[in-house]
């Protein structure tokens, strides 16, 4: 969610591609075509870019595109505590997550339930922290929105399977309140919706798993089919058998 909730604070056309997984849990090849480890997200960018991990797709969505203030300007400090944000939201936390939704990844047997609950106890105590750090925030660069925020968001949400629920501590509820009210949250949930595309197996219910900025992507895609790019290529077919394309208004298609 949180790489797509930075598309639509961006607000460039792009598109949004889930992928199902079956029953073993193995992505597609398909989709395995686009990124080899299977995991979600991945991002196609419209010059044929293809990056996993979901802070480094952040981090490139908001370098190129400055003007949405996802993060602040490279070499300052504010820069280098939203990237740590990221990396710990997206590195850690989420890693815990992981544990918790897959457990018998790790162990079999009995060892399973211990698994989870271990995970849950790092959860809480991860949350506390952030929690701590947070403060009165509004945000955690304190007065300034920023992309971190988003992820706040997201792990905050997750926490529905959860017993100790994130959103009810003292700063992370107002916080995830406050997230939840802008429109990108908003607009995340009904593009999400209203994808006509299969549900994940993830474990955190339907997600969208391949984000595509700028719907001049899928032109590009034919253009770059006919000109026989191999790395399109090898994709489209994939692409095509996943999703469904947006229109961009003229102005933007023209423009981009
Ligand atoms: N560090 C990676 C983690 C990616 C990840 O674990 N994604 C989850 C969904 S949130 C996933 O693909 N889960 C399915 C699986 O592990 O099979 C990132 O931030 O992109």
């Amino acid at each position: 969610m949180a790489p797509h909730a930075a598309l639509e604070e961006i607000g460039r056309p792009f598109e949004i591609r889930k992928v199902e997984r079956n029953e073993d849990g193995l992505s597609p090849p398909d989709y395995l075509a686009v990124n080899p480890l299977g995991r979600v997200p991945a991002l196609v960018d419209d010059d044929g870019l293809v990056l996993w991990e979901s802070a480094a797709i952040t981090i490139h969505l908001a370098d190129k595109h400055p003007e949405a203030k996802l993060l602040p300007p490279p070499g300052t400090a504010e820069r280098a505590i939203v990237v740590r944000w990221l990396v710990y939201l997206t590195n850690t936390v989420q890693a815990s997550f992981m544990h918790f939704a897959y457990p018998e990844r790790l162990v079999g047997g009995d060892a399973v339930d211990a698994v989870r609950g271990g995970a849950a106890r790092y959860l809480a105590r991860e949350f506390e922290h952030v929690d701590e750090q947070l403060g009165r925030g509004p945000y955690l660069l304190g007065e300034t929105f920023s992309a971190a925020d988003l992820y706040l968001h997201m792990v905050t949400r997750w926490c529905r399977r959860l017993e100790r629920k994130a959103w009810s501590l003292p700063n992370v509820g107002p916080h995830y309140r406050l997230l939840s009210e802008r429109p990108s949250a908003g607009a995340c949930s009904m593009r999400t919706a209203s994808s006509p595309t299969p549900t994940t197996t993830d474990g955190y219910g339907s997600q969208p798993f391949l984000v595509v900025p700028n719907s001049l992507t899928i032109v590009v895609y034919l253009l770059a089919m006919a000109a026989g790019v191999r790395l399109l290529q090898g994709r489209q077919r994939a692409l095509a058998a996943l999703s469904v394309a947006e229109q961009a208004p003229p102005t933007l298609t023209a423009s981009a």
